[in-house]
């Protein structure tokens, strides 16, 4: 037999799925992280013959056939490849990679490690207790508090790191010593966060007299774009946050303000209330954010964002200072 490959998510609950599939099959030769869109790379990556196991990512249309090839590729030359997932997926998805000879098991009503543990199957009593962990955070539901504590001790650090978490979560005992130390070094660090982004953040209106929050963003830590989002508007009593990076710009609104068209006026998308777009600033605005000199770029950025919100008309109420 090949090589034995994980390929998983980057979040908590793809770390799980991943600790599942090691403790119960064996540990990995090569254990990827990817995001959905990376598959097709990731696969082509995958030598012959390999035993494959991927948790915790959906396929999309653009990257099927790409896929698809891939895994008839591997399992022609012997491999295996089994793939868990709690994503919607199209019938003809399913379809398509069965017939390249994969075998997919999703099911949406668990998250990915459910998946796992469900499918595999994986029936130890850790690996329930890390299910019950994962699923709380990565369905929302939040009834075991575990799983806000592995959330973070994973999100602590890179790929190196998850690498790690994998293997602290193979054979799951629970919250211990080293998972709190971290967490809490987490935690004082997103603290420092939000404060500072409470003391940065500004008012900005429009020429029409759209009021939102704003704030700039220097660090990639996308994962806390909307706790910060959230706090700003209820701080300042807004009802739009903008928050600005060097590349992109993510909206957060509330009540019944949709900023989905907003962003997607600009080339982005999302939801009616989370949306973002790529930017692609000015040079020389990009170049001083870089001396530290960020003014310039910020107040390019705002205004992209008021104007989209503007011309979209985001909710005709925040607009009536001028019209009324
Ligand atoms: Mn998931």
């Amino acid at each position: 037999m090949g090589e034995r490959v994980i390929v998983t998510h980057t979040d908590l609950d793809g770390v799980a799925a991943a600790a599942i599939v090691a403790g119960t099959v064996g540990e990995a030769d090569r254990l990827t992280f990817a995001q959905p869109h990376q598959l097709a790379a990731v696969f082509a990556k995958i030598p012959n013959g390999s035993e494959v196991y991927v948790s915790d990512l959906g396929i999309n249309q653009p990257i099927l056939e790409k896929v698809a090839k891939q895994v008839k590729r591997i399992v022609d030359s012997g491999g295996t490849v089994k793939w868990f997932d709690h994503h919607r997926w199209e019938e003809e998805w399913v379809r398509k990679l069965r017939e390249a000879g994969a075998e997919i098991y999703v099911d949406t009503g668990t998250c990915g490690a459910g998946v796992v543990a469900k499918y595999l199957p994986a029936n130890a009593e850790w690996v329930k207790e890390l299910v019950s962990a994962a699923c709380s955070v990565d369905l929302w539901v939040f009834n075991d508090w575990r799983g806000n504590y592995l959330a973070k001790y994973v999100g602590y650090g890179g790929t190196e790191w998850k690498r790690m978490a994998v293997a602290k979560l193979v054979g799951f005992s629970g919250i211990d010593e080293e998972i709190e130390e971290v967490v809490e070094k987490v935690v004082t660090r997103e603290l420092e966060i939000l404060t500072a982004a409470v003391a940065k953040a500004v008012i900005v209106s429009s020429e029409g007299g759209l009021r939102a929050v704003a704030y700039f963003k220097g660090k990639d830590d996308h994962h806390l774009t909307s706790f910060i989002a959230s706090l700003l508007m209820n701080r300042f009593d807004v009802d739009v946050a903008i928050i600005c990076r060097r590349g992109s710009l993510s909206f957060r609104s509330r009540r019944d303000v949709d900023v989905s068209r907003a962003a997607k006026l600009i080339g982005g998308g999302g939801h009616p209330r989370a949306a973002g777009a790529k930017l692609d600033p000015p040079l020389w605005r990009l170049l001083l954010s870089f001396l530290g000199i960020r003014g310039p770029l910020f107040r390019w950025c705002v205004n992209v964002a008021l104007d989209a919100l503007e011309r979209t008309a985001c909710r005709e109420d925040l607009l009536r200072e001028v019209t009324g």
